[in-house]
């Protein structure tokens, strides 16, 4: 039976915009205020997307969440009909109305933690949403990306979507962008690396930063693995360097990335960075039977930290475009960057990695958000019979690539700022907007507004 990666994308959502949530992430608290520009955030996703289709690479689409979250400003004690909401949210307490405006879950790296079939004692390909406790305006996500998923992965018998990891900021789980899964081929067996900033239960030694907090926990991930029935020769667990998060590696996802046998990564990613590649290295042979990993260093001399995070080179895609043939999916900015860009030239004219190939795509509208083309997408390792079993709606082929441009033309604002997060008109679009999709996606009712009065 064949095996294959499927790149599941967050479509932007129709209120995306730059409000400074992020503390931490340095694109968005630079980025905070600005006028956004929705309508070319979601084609330029869409653009990404179709570019990996077109490889021959499975694409999928996950759509966006219903903002602004009326019914979350209801939790927090808004009442009355939707535009009254708005209003008093507006007057009496504008920074929650951004927070669940926020068109924040285009970023599906953290919308979930995936374990394909392969490496499950059970055999089904398991999911947890991803709590996202460290930041109100994500903390919101999570019941609506349970919906979702459980609309697209829909057999039980095959998928398993858990409940988010409970308890509280200690136990704080931000899903994919943390995670790397490590397979000699994508059907093969795999190793499992999570990434955490902090253990809820720290060790008298454990650095930690001190300017930025981070947002994973180690034992998130212990309780996932334990979810998703992963032996313990499966998984293994490293520190950020707590440096990286102080300059702005919110996410392990903007200091390394990888992919089959490949491991891209910033010399100063970790606590101990050689030890983390030894034990990898190791680990990898083992489960693979003696393959060995592709650890491909990028040394601080030649890139330093702050231009890692500056570029978001490594939160590129590395996407295998044949057997031992790798593409990198990178962000424009690596080409503005001289000493990426040499860099990432370097790699590949001297030919001796899988990495073949490099693609640079404009992103800015998601970019100046701390989202580049890896936050965009959701991996799942899904065999032919699993493919076969999720909701078919959500395959991008060019008919829904062009189905999907024309509906952002059709429904999309090319200008939003936070002035505009209270109009009843926008609440209003976003819907109609919403409710077209979850149709042309094929995805019956998923959203609050379908499903109140259901
Ligand atoms: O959680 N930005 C997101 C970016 C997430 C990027 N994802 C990965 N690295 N995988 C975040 O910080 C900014 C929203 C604003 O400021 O308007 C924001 O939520």
């Amino acid at each position: 039976m064949k095996t294959h990666e499927v790149n599941f994308d967050g479509l932007v959502g129709p209120t995306h915009n730059y409000a400074g949530l992020s503390h931490g992430n340095v694109a968005s608290m630079s980025h905070g205020g600005r006028v956004a520009n929705p309508r070319q955030a979601a084609l330029q996703g869409l653009a990404k997307m179709k570019f990996l289709a077109d490889l021959g690479l499975p694409q999928a689409v996950l759509p966006p969440h219903e903002r602004p979250a009326v019914d979350a400003l209801r939790r927090f004690g808004f009442a009355g009909r939707d535009a009254a909401v708005l209003a008093a949210a507006a007057k009496q307490a504008p920074r929650l109305l951004v927070a669940c405006s926020s068109a924040s879950n285009m970023w599906v790296a953290n919308a979930a933690t995936v374990t394909p079939s392969h490496d499950s004692a059970d055999g089904r390909v398991h999911f947890t949403p991803a709590n996202l406790l460290s930041k109100l305006h994500r903390s919101i996500e999570p019941p609506q990306t349970a919906r979702t998923l459980r609309a697209i992965f829909r057999d039980p018998r095959r998928f398993a979507v858990h409940e988010p990891i409970a308890g509280g900021a200690a136990m704080g789980d931000e899903g994919a962008a943390n995670h790397t899964r490590f397979a000699a081929s994508h059907g093969a067996r795999g190793l499992h690396l999570f990434v955490h900033g902090h253990a809820a239960f720290p060790g008298a030694k454990a650095p930690a930063p001190r300017q930025f907090a981070s947002r994973q926990s180690r034992e998130a991930f212990e309780a996932i693995a334990r979810c998703h029935l992963l032996g313990d020769n499966a998984v293994l667990h490293a520190q950020q360097d707590p440096a990286a998060i102080d300059a702005g590696v919110f996410h392990n996802d903007v200091i390394s990335v990888g992919n089959e046998n490949l491991f891209l990564h910033h010399e100063q990613a970790f606590v101990r960075t050689p030890a983390v590649i030894a034990e990898l290295k190791a680990r990898f042979a083992a489960v693979s039977g003696g393959r060995p990993l592709v650890a491909l260093k990028v040394p601080a001399a030649r890139v330093p930290m702050r231009e890692a995070v500056r570029s978001y080179l490594f939160n590129s895609q590395i996407v295998t475009v044949a057997p031992g043939r790798m593409a990198l999916i990178a962000p424009a900015d690596c080409v503005e960057n001289r000493r990426v860009h040499a860099f990432v030239r370097e790699v590949i004219e001297r030919g001796d990695t899988p990495l073949q190939e490099a693609h640079y795509f404009d992103l800015k509208q998601s970019m100046s958000n701390g989202g580049g083309p890896a936050c965009l997408r959701l991996r799942v390792v899904l065999t032919d019979a699993e493919l076969a079993a999720l909701a078919p709606g959500v395959r991008l082929d060019p008919a829904l690539h062009a189905r999907l441009v024309a509906w952002v033309k059709k429904h999309y604002r090319d200008r939003l700022g936070q002035e505009d997060l209270a109009d009843p008109a926008l609440l209003r679009e976003s819907r109609r907007a919403l409710d077209e999709l979850t149709q042309i996606l094929g995805l019956g009712s998923i959203y609050p507004f379908q499903l109140a009065g259901a």
